[in-house]
Order: C-alpha cells, then sequence, then structure tokens
C-alpha cells in the first residue's frame, strides 16, 4: 500500500486525486446510508438543500460514530495533512444524494478556488477534498468524473476539454477518493434505480476560512467529548495554532539581523 508522501505526491504533482480502497466493512457503510436516506426524508429545516434531482444534508457529524470516523479516519488524515500540514482544518462535511436520472452537477473546482479569479495560485493548496463512497460507485450510478493532471492548470473547468479528459472514478462501497481542489471534477448522471449517497469532507489550511461552521452547529457535550483531533479539525485549535507562527516568527525575528528597510 502506497505511503502518505507518495499520495499527497500523486495528489499535488501527480493525477490530482487517489482512491483509497475499502475502509469501511459494506455494512457499517449501508447502515450509515440509510440513516443519511432517512435524515434526508425527514428534511428538518436548515440542514437540508434540495436542488431538484441532487440534495445535500449538512450537520451530521454528531448523528452517529462512523461520520465522526470518517472526518477523522487516520488514513485520510495522514494524507491531508502531508498535503495541508497538520494544523489544517476541516471546512466542511455533509452528504451528497444523486436521485435516480439525477444530471450531473457540472465540472468545477472546489471552494476556495472558486471564490476567487483565475489563474489561481499554485500553492499553497487551499483544498483537498475527500468523497466517501456510501455505496460501490459503479459506471452507471452517478460516480464522480476527474480530469487527470488539471490541478495544474490553475485554471477553471474547460467544459470541453474536460468532457475529452474525464474519467469515472468507480469503486466499492467505504473507499474514498481525495483530490486536489483544483483538480476538474463533476458527477455524472446517475442512470440507476436508486439514490446514490456520497459523504463529502472538505479540509483546508488553518488560515482558509471554512466553507461551513461546523463547531458552531454541535452540542456542547458533543464538543466537549471529541477526540483532539476532530477538535482541531472543528476549528478548536485555531488560536493555539496561529499563536504558534507567532512564536517562529517572533524567534525568527530575534535570530535575524535588523532589517534596514525597518520604520520607526
Ligand atoms: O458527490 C460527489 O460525487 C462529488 C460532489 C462534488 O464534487 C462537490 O460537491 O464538489
Amino acid at each position: 500500500m502506497p505511503d502518505a508522501t507518495s499520495l499527497a505526491e500523486e495528489i499535488v504533482q501527480g493525477k490530482g486525486y487517489v482512491l483509497l480502497p475499502e475502509l469501511f466493512t459494506p455494512r457499517e457503510i449501508s447502515e450509515a446510508r440509510l440513516q443519511i436516506l432517512q435524515l434526508a426524508a425527514e428534511q428538518p429545516a436548515g440542514r437540508f438543500l434540495k436542488a431538484g434531482e441532487r440534495s445535500r444534508l449538512y450537520r451530521l457529524l454528531d448523528e452517529a460514530e462512523i461520520f465522526e470516523q470518517m472526518v477523522e479516519h487516520p488514513r485520510v488524515i495522514e494524507v491531508v495533512e502531508a498535503v495541508l500540514g497538520n494544523d489544517m482544518t476541516l471546512g466542511g462535511f455533509s452528504a451528497h444524494i444523486l436521485y435516480p436520472g439525477a444530471s450531473n452537477m457540472g465540472a468545477h473546482v472546489d471552494y476556495p478556488y472558486f471564490t476567487m479569479t483565475p489563474p489561481y495560485p499554485a500553492t499553497p493548496v487551499m483544498e483537498v477534498q475527500v468523497i466517501w463512497m456510501m455505496e460501490d460507485f459503479t459506471e452507471t450510478n452517478g460516480a464522480p468524473l476527474f480530469a487527470a493532471d488539471t490541478q495544474k492548470l490553475c485554471q477553471s473547468p474547460d467544459p470541453e476539454k474536460f468532457a475529452k479528459l474525464a474519467h469515472k472514478v468507480t469503486g466499492a462501497a467505504g473507499s474514498v477518493v481525495l483530490s486536489h481542489g483544483l483538480c476538474w471534477h463533476d458527477t455524472s448522471i446517475n442512470h440507476s434505480e436508486k439514490p446514490r449517497v456520497s459523504v463529502l469532507g472538505n479540509y483546508n489550511p488553518k488560515f482558509v476560512r471554512p466553507l461551513e461552521n461546523s463547531a458552531q452547529q454541535m452540542s456542547p457535550t458533543f464538543l466537549e467529548q471529541a477526540s483532539p483531533k476532530l477538535r482541531q479539525l472543528l476549528g478548536y485549535e485555531f488560536e493555539s495554532a496561529i499563536f504558534k507562527d507567532v512564536q517562529r516568527l517572533q524567534s525568527n525575528n530575534r535570530a535575524a539581523p535588523e532589517c534596514p528597510n525597518s520604520v520607526g
């Protein structure tokens, strides 16, 4: 099995994405998938966004232990940290449902790149997206499409080029795709009779404002019991992470000769 460093290299300098097969059992995944579909059917206000054939379900983290395990899965975390640094945070965590017949969502790059004007900065990497397959993702049920190497272009997707380059990434339930936020991707059409469910984690370096405010949505009890890693992912360590940089800067300044152009 490739180590975290070579997987991170594949994400940054290689194809732009990697697949880690079957990190959960089919049973664990099918229970979690059912739970997502039940929650979506209840449609509680504020946590559900349904746009025709597709929907997103937020505030999943404290619904079942498996979601917490996904967010801080050691195999995923070690690769994401190798790309974004070990003080990265969780920018978003939601389920994405493609109902039977759902069309593709459109080729895109991820947050925060889509809020910026291209050409996008090649470094530092500002997002790694994690797509958990909540059932077998096949050629016909809406598997994600990725255009290899396009993270190196630092541009928003060109639809014609995307159509020529993109390939479906299929895999067994419980597998996960980790991708560079700049790698052009899309969902494909769900031609099957069943909803296709993914769970999406968006990881950012600590200096990117999160897409969702996950910590504020959690109950105090959940947060008190969260592991140190989860607390960091939810932004609890933000102050100390920044403070660490300030301390480093101060000690570098002490070591460095005085800047001749300094003012005052
Ligand atoms: O659900 C998927 O397969 C991917 C969704 C996606 O790429 C996104 O929401 O940015």
